[in-house]
């Protein structure tokens, strides 16, 4: 890992919420109101919490322990009624010892599924399938159970199994395997359905790569259009997000870029450089690029119904709990987290090789944090990302960075990196 001979801290002060507001125009067939969301859930819904001013120090905290487990650069970016303040640490380049910025791209992994449910919902709006349709009537004969409707796909409740478990078994291995493989939607499919179903339709939530690998053909389907013209025409452009896009097959982050770096199963391999990949074993379920800002946007563009008819942001913000915190929720292609003091936010998480990020917004949209360390496969360098959330939403300092020492003990012998993340755990995203 590299220290930090980079790190730099940059505080905005300039308030770009007028720009914000700019891109936050109601894309066609959307509600021109703001919708006031009141998320349904499984258990007892919590009253607003009031806003707590951000913690940028806190927040800088959590990037510091992102790098001290072992990510070389790592950024959150925070938008709010204040104004936007954010902060950077480490290097985008390890090779270069480039610093990180804040407008550089990324690869957002699951996050695009957010994305990707968004296109579909708007789909659904204007009545060209139905939620609760089976997909098979979709896409006749695609799947092997016609109990399998598209809402259970959207909430990881069809059964199909996740194949990117066996495919990415061994780290690297798995990884270099696809890093430049073109794979079509249906061999996707093929690789899912070759392994036992999980659970039966609608019974029980196990998150799947799949589910959203189905969404992605049921949108080019359903428009006749690659999925990349559906992202473009209904999102990236409506909300100006100059900095986003869905690129397949081409295996290169254009313009000014993170470069991620995976961390290899065997303790104190050095880091593999994964930025260039097709993201094929993903496309629609994870093949975004975008920057802080934008994911700020599209986050709150969405929560303040720039995007669905308060209906469909009805349906996707009404979630089921993930795991027995009762704090981790999904609803449709859209996590919420219930903070220590209070407050839910709605977003997404994103592991794709290189790069962890994280994207949530207030129920109201109003406040923003998007997160990213250009590494993987070492958990706790996740862990400690998160700890943006708690800083930026509560005001509340995340827990002492690891020391050096500690750092270092990831590289010992016998350590497991990123034992959390695969793939019985990584259904629990980490409480922060
Ligand atoms: S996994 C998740 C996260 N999601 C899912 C999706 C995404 N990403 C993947 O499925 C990538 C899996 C391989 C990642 C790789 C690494 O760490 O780079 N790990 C291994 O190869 C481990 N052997 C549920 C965590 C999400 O937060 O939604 O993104």
């Amino acid at each position: 890992m590299l220290r930090s001979p980079h790190r730099r801290r940059l505080a905005v002060g300039a308030t770009l919420i007028a720009a914000l507001a700019g891109a936050l125009t109601p894309a066609a067939g959307a509600s021109a109101a703001p919708a006031a969301v009141t998320p349904t859930t499984a258990g007892a819904p919590t009253p607003p919490a009031a806003a707590t001013a951000p913690d940028m120090d806190g927040v800088a905290a959590a990037l510091d322990a992102a790098m001290a487990n072992g990510a070389p650069g790592a950024m959150a970016r925070y938008a709010g009624p204040d104004g936007v303040q954010y902060r950077t640490a480490g290097v985008r380049d390890r090779a270069t010892g480039a610093p990180m910025d804040i407008h550089a791209r990324f690869r957002i992994g699951s996050i695009s599924k957010t994305f990707s449910t968004v296109v579909l919902l708007q789909l659904v709006q204007e009545g060209r399938l139905e939620l609760d349709a089976p997909v098979n009537r979709y896409l006749p004969g695609l799947l092997p159970d016609d109990r399998i409707t598209v809402r259970h796909l959207l909430t990881h409740r069809s059964g199909l199994a996740d194949y990117t478990n066996a495919m990415f078994d061994k780290t690297v291995p798995g990884f270099e395997a696809v890093r430049n493989r073109v794979f079509s939607y249906q061999e996707l499919v093929d690789l899912s359905l070759a392994e036992p179903r999980t659970t039966e339709p609608g019974v029980s939530y196990k998150y799947s790569n799949a589910n959203f690998v189905v969404v992605g053909m049921l949108i080019e389907k359903l428009t006749g259009r690659p999925v990349a013209d559906a992202y473009k025409s209904r999102i990236f452009k409506p909300l100006k997000l100059s900095g986003t896009s869905y690129v397949h097959p081409d295996t290169r982050i254009k313009g000014l870029r993170v470069r991620g770096y995976l961390h290899p199963d065997e303790a104190g391999a050095p880091l593999v450089d994964s930025t260039e990949q097709t993201v094929s074993w993903a496309q629609s379920a994870g093949a975004v690029i975008s920057t802080p800002a934008d994911l700020n946007t599209f986050m709150s563009a969405l929560l303040r119904g720039r995007l669905l008819s308060p209906e469909m942001l009805g349906a996707m913000t009404t979630v089921t709990p993930t795991d027995a915190t009762n704090t981790r929720f999904y609803g449709l292609g859209l996590r919420r987290y219930d903070l220590s003091c209070g407050t839910q936010v709605f977003g997404h998480t994103g592991t794709v090789q290189g790069f962890y990020s994280y994207a949530f917004t207030t129920g109201d949209g109003k406040r923003s944090l998007s997160a990213v360390a250009n590494t993987s496969n070492h958990g706790a360098a996740n862990t400690a990302l998160g700890g943006t959330l708690e800083a930026a939403f509560c005001g509340k300092k995340p827990a002492a960075a690891p020391s050096a020492a500690a750092a270092r003990s990831f590289a010992t012998p016998g350590a497991t990196p990123g034992a959390t993340d695969r793939p019985a755990e990584r259904d629990l995203p980490e409480r922060h």
